[in-house]
Order: C-alpha cells, then structure tokens, then sequence
C-alpha cells in the first residue's frame, strides 16, 4: 500500500506550536503581509527576522507529540510490506524528523535553515538569523533569508509530490485547514487520480466535502488509532 499524507500545523498544535488562522493563531496576532512575503522581507528585513527568530526559540523548547511518533511507525510499517509513505508537510517545525520520520517532503520550507540569496546555498540554521550574519559558502553578508516559501513563492519540489501521488493508493490530510494553494488542490488531484481520501482533524475544514473518510478529534488521538488501523490491515 502507498500512502501520502499531508500535514498542516494542527499535527503540530499539541506540541506547543500555534496554528496560523484558529483562534488566536498566528496570523489573528501577526499581519502575514507584513511578515510572509517576499516584498516584506525586502521593505524590513529586521522585523522578519525577528519573527523568525522568536518562531525559531519556540521550536527548540517544543518536542513531538504521538502524532508525529505514530506517522513514523506508519513509515516503518509500510516499508516492511514492501508498501511506502510519502510524507509531505506544510509545516517548517522539524518534528516530523525529531518524531522517527526518515523521509520528509517541506513543501513550504523549513524554519531551521537559512538560504543565501547571492549564492543558492541552504545552510542548517538554528540559532538567530539577521543582516549581520554571512553566508558560510560564499561570504556575502546581509544575504542570507529564512529557508522559508512566503505568499506569493511557488513551493518547494511540486513536482515530486505530483509524482508521488500518482502511484500513490490514498491520501490522507491531517490538521491543516485546507485554505492555502496548491495544497489545498491536493486533494482534488487525489480524487482526479483515483485515490481514496481521507480527512483527520480536529473538526471539518474548508475541504471536508471532498474526503471519503473523516475522523475528528486532537491529532494525538485520531493520527495513532489511524496508523494502528492501516498497520493492523496490511498485517
Ligand atoms: C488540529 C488541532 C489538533 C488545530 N489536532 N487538528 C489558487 C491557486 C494557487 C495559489 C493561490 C490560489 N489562491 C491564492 C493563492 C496564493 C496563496 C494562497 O493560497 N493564498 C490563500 C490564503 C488564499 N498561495 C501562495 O502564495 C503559495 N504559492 C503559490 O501559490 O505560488 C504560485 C504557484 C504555485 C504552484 C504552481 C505555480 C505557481 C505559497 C503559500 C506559502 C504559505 N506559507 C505559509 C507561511 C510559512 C511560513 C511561516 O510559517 O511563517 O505556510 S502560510 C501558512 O499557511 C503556512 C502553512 O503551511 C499554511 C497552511 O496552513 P495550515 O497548516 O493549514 O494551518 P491552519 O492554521 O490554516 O489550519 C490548522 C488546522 O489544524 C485547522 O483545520 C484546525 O482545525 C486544525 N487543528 N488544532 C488536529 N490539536
């Protein structure tokens, strides 16, 4: 069996990380025009570091949460039956990885790296980011950004992830509202291609309409009785 999975920050919410548009999100408190886009960068590039800075302190305090943990014994599961789970997430945390994960597709970056927008380079970045900081490849200095797709970039590896949902058998959205393109249009494509889908959250999203199944509750709940489910069925 192949599996995709897409995630959102709502995998994320029990461990501590805000989610974008619930209440008291992050962009209820934060102007994403202000801070997550590339022209906002360049107008004050001070202020997005910061933003970054204070997302990247709270990312090293938080830790996985059963969600993350069971998608990796899911990983490891479907590989032993020769299957395969491509996990593809909006989220730039790394607790997918710190949660067992070994293959991770972050189609909108990741907050623990820096680009320098000279040279190319992506760097492993996870203490401050700011206009003093060079690039450790080329040297430049005041280039380097956060490792991050803003509004208005096109996300990262489309194409692998439409490969991988071509020879893909199901595909399953866990917490994230559905609401940001192209990765909200996944699951149409899914349904174009064929697939079953399935939705778990922690209630309906804008997408709810278009998955065959749905499961509601705190992803540390209904993400483990998933995953014990589909490892039960394969054997
Ligand atoms: C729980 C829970 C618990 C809570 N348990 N669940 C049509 C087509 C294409 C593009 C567009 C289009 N219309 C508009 C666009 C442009 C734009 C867009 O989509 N805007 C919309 C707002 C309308 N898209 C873009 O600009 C993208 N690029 C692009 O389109 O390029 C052009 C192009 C594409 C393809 C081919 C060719 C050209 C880029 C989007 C970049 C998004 N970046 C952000 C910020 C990242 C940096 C940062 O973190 O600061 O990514 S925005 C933010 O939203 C973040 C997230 O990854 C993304 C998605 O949010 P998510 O994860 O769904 O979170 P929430 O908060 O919305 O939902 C949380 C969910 O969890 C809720 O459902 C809760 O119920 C649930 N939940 N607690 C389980 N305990």
């Amino acid at each position: 069996m192949r599996i995709f999975v897409l995630t959102g920050a709502g995998i994320s919410a029990e461990s501590g990380l805000g989610t974008f548009r619930d209440t008291g999100g992050i962009w209820e408190r934060f102007d994403p025009m202000k801070l997550a886009t590339p022209e906002a960068f360049a107008a004050d590039p001070d202020t997005v570091h910061a933003f970054y800075n204070a997302r990247r302190d709270n990312l090293r305090a938080s830790a996985p949460n059963p969600a993350h943990a069971a998608l990796a014994r899911l990983e490891a599961g479907l590989a032993r039956g020769g299957g395969e789970l491509f996990l593809c997430t909006q989220n730039i945390d790394d607790l997918h990885e710190r949660g067992g994960s070994s293959r991770v597709h972050h189609m909108h970056g990741e907050l623990f790296k820096a680009r320098c927008t000279a040279c190319g380079a992506v760097h492993h970045w996870r203490d401050d980011l700011g206009r003093e900081d060079s690039c450790p490849d080329c040297g430049a200095r005041g280039t380097l950004r956060p490792h991050i797709v803003w509004f208005g970039e096109i996300p990262f590896g489309l194409d692998a992830i439409g490969e991988a949902l071509a020879r893909a058998d199901l595909f399953v959205a866990i917490g994230t509202s559905g609401s940001v393109y192209p990765a909200a249009g996944l699951v149409q494509e899914a349904r174009y291609m064929g697939l079953r889908t399935c939705e778990l959250n922690l209630e309906p999203s804008d997408n709810a309409h278009a998955f065959d199944e749905r499961a509601y509750g705190p992803a540390s709940d209904v993400v483990p009785e998933f995953v014990e489910r589909v490892l039960r069925e394969i054997g």
